[in-house]
């Protein structure tokens, strides 16, 4: 078929049509901040080799993880965390990436930590029965859209469980954003193959517009509660990503589909 008796069918229209809604769906997605790498492994020595890699709005940086201390803690936490080992080391529930932190916005009653920089070097490396929860702080860029979808992702690489052989040991993980939960609980469980799938969000429930950009505490919080026999469980990475819509690449690429058309007409 030469191009000069092309003519669009409705097949060719409806592909045209099905290719600008499906690039309206959500993609690009970007990360906003990462602690630890998908590998099946972790940093856990909490000295100054830092051997895991982490993300911060675009820029990579290197962080330690940190024997958990056993206990939780209140807000705010430390951002200046220093690390070590044994019953030297110095680490708790809340990780601070760079920003700044003067406005409460989880309607709790605590003392910000003020402005942080760079990002904090030492993480809590574990949850464990009584040291079962974990925070991670940060600014949300203006560059936001209302529209945009967060994705917060975690794995943990292994479950120890006191009866080796049960497979009815895990964790339950409740995910919390300004202190308000987020979807369901869900499920670790590594010897039934049990991992969370992630949970999404909003800017909303960020406070919207008007909590974007340097000075609000915003905090995610993974609460945990064990079940069966399980002790504890190792952090193989954590993710914040955000996807955006964006209806005007469809609108585009529609636009450059009717005008390719147009052009194919006049070559008639
Ligand atoms: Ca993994
Ligand atoms: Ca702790
Ligand atoms: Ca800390
Ligand atoms: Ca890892």
């Amino acid at each position: 078929m030469g191009l000069n008796h092309y003519r669009p069918d409705v097949m060719q229209i409806s592909v045209i049509i099905t290719l600008a809604v499906t690039l309206s769906l959500p993609s690009g997605a970007a990360v906003l901040w990462r602690i630890g790498s998908d590998d099946g492994d972790q940093d856990g020595l909490g000295d100054t080799n830092f051997n895991d890699s982490a993300e911060f709005n675009g820029a990579g940086f290197n962080v330690s993880g940190v024997q958990e201390n056993g206990n939780r803690n209140v807000l705010p936490g430390s951002a200046f965390n220093t690390g070590g080992t044994n019953n030297n080391r110095d680490t708790d529930d809340d990780y601070y990436f760079a920003g700044s932190y003067f406005t409460v916005v989880d309607g709790g009653n605590y003392n910000p930590v003020g402005t942080i920089f760079p990002n904090e070097s030492y993480y809590e490396r574990a949850i464990t029965n009584s040291d079962r929860n974990m925070r991670w702080h940060f600014n949300v860029p203006e560059s936001i859209a209302e529209s945009d979808t967060f994705t917060f992702s975690i794995d943990f690489y292994q479950v120890d469980q006191q009866n080796a052989v049960s497979n009815s040991s895990g964790f339950e993980l409740n995910l919390f954003v300004d202190g308000v939960q987020i979807g369901d609980m869900q499920r670790l469980n590594k010897r039934r193959g049990q991992d969370p799938e992630g949970w999404q969000f909003t800017l909303d429930d960020l406070g919207g517009p008007a909590q974007q950009g340097p000075g609000f505490d915003h905090y995610i919080e993974l609460r945990t509660m064990p079940f069966g026999s399980a002790r504890w469980a190792s952090l193989d990475y954590v993710q914040l990503e955000v996807s955006s819509e964006i209806p005007e690449v469809s609108s585009t690429l529609f636009l450059i589909g009717a005008a390719g058309l147009g052009f194919i007409r006049r070559r008639r």
